[in-house]
């Protein structure tokens, strides 16, 4: 019969290993004490990294931290038109913090491929009234942007982040605002705007190639001033990256994490991820509509990126994403 684990703080067995008969190793009763399966056993690796200069409340997590995108445009990839009008996106913000999100991501320009640009006076216009209403409830808010000027009305209005998916090649004075600012700089990496980013998934390593194209981002982004505790590194699933480009990118996200930035996850309802759940009935009633499959897949990739040391998350459906970072956060055992 195998001998019952050790309970927490036990010793370990001496005669467990190097005593043993290598000629018994058959006998289950003679068999080496398995390692402890109670107490602190971290799985997570690298340890979960967080930026400074964050609320109270979001300091303190000891766990990995669920952002809810409010996506106020008309066209946005999976839910774009669904909280188009501010007062519209304001409930939706809202009902996000309330099922779990720990920050809301207020966007007023679309990013899916193909699209074209907003202008600065429409942008201002979608997002300004969500930032400063959802903040205004105390609502930890990141303002999804690619310009400067946003960012900066955005801060003012109460937003604590700047979400850059261009990691500040789309606007020159992006790195200096987010510094004077003082705000936490989600640093995505992107190749170019939407228009043409699907030409650009090129790489011979996917991985290797992201991760010093982030490196370089990153050195520059300290050099227009960005405290480097401050900055958050995001690999840019889905822009410039088809497909496959994608999942070595999830899996190897400690590879990313060696650059010793936190690391925010955005998987949320992208396209690579259909192929993947392409055995699934999408359409019968058990299984409701399509996107609810890629929210299950990425509540999934939540609680494995949590388990990868992510600091956040960025998804559409919050409910989920907080129950698997709950989990994974009991996994590891806390920070
Ligand atoms: N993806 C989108 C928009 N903003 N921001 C970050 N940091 N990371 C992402 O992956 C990201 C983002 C596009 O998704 P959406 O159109 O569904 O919001």
């Amino acid at each position: 019969m195998t001998p019952p684990a050790p309970g927490p703080g036990a010793a370990p067995d001496p005669g467990a290993d190097s005593g043993a008969d290598p000629g018994s190793s058959a006998d289950p009763a003679s068999a080496p004490t398995p390692a402890p399966t109670s107490g602190p056993t971290p799985t997570r690796t690298p340890p979960l990294a967080r930026p400074a200069g964050l609320p109270p409340a979001l300091a303190g997590l000891r766990r990995t931290a669920v952002m809810g995108i409010c996506n106020v445009t008309p066209d946005s990839f999976s839910d774009g038109g669904q909280h188009a009008k501010p007062a519209d996106a304001i409930v939706h913000g809202l009902g996000m913090a309330q099922a779990g999100a720990d920050i809301i991501d207020v966007g007023g320009e679309s990013t899916r491929p193909g699209a074209g640009r907003v202008s600065l006076e429409e942008e201002l216009a979608r997002v300004l009234p969500v930032v400063r209403a959802l903040a205004g409830e105390g609502v930890a808010v990141s303002i999804d942007t690619m310009r400067a000027e946003v960012a900066r009305q955005a801060v003012e209005a109460g937003a604590v982040i700047v979400n850059d998916v261009s990691g500040g090649r789309a606007d020159q004075a992006m790195y200096g605002e987010v510094a004077r600012s003082g705000a936490v700089y989600i640093l995505m990496h992107w190749r170019g705007h939407s228009d043409t980013m699907d030409s650009l998934d090129r790489y011979q390593d996917v991985v290797g190639e992201v991760r010093s194209e982030l490196a370089a981002a990153l050195a520059a982004a300290q050099e227009g001033g960005i405290a480097a505790d401050r900055i958050v590194l995001d690999p840019g699933l889905g822009f410039a990256k088809a497909g496959q480009s994608n999942w070595p990118l999830l899996s190897h996200l400690d590879a990313l994490a060696t650059l010793g930035q936190p690391i925010l996850v955005g998987a949320s309802r992208k396209r690579f991820l259909a192929p993947a759940l392409a055995d699934l009935p999408s359409d019968g009633a058990a299984a409701g509509p399509a996107y609810q499959l890629e929210d299950m897949a990425t509540a999934a990739i939540t609680s494995l990126a949590a388990l990868g040391g992510a600091w956040a998350v960025r998804v559409h459906d919050v409910a989920p994403s907080a129950v698997a970072v709950r989990v994974a956060g009991s996994w590891t055992g806390g920070l």
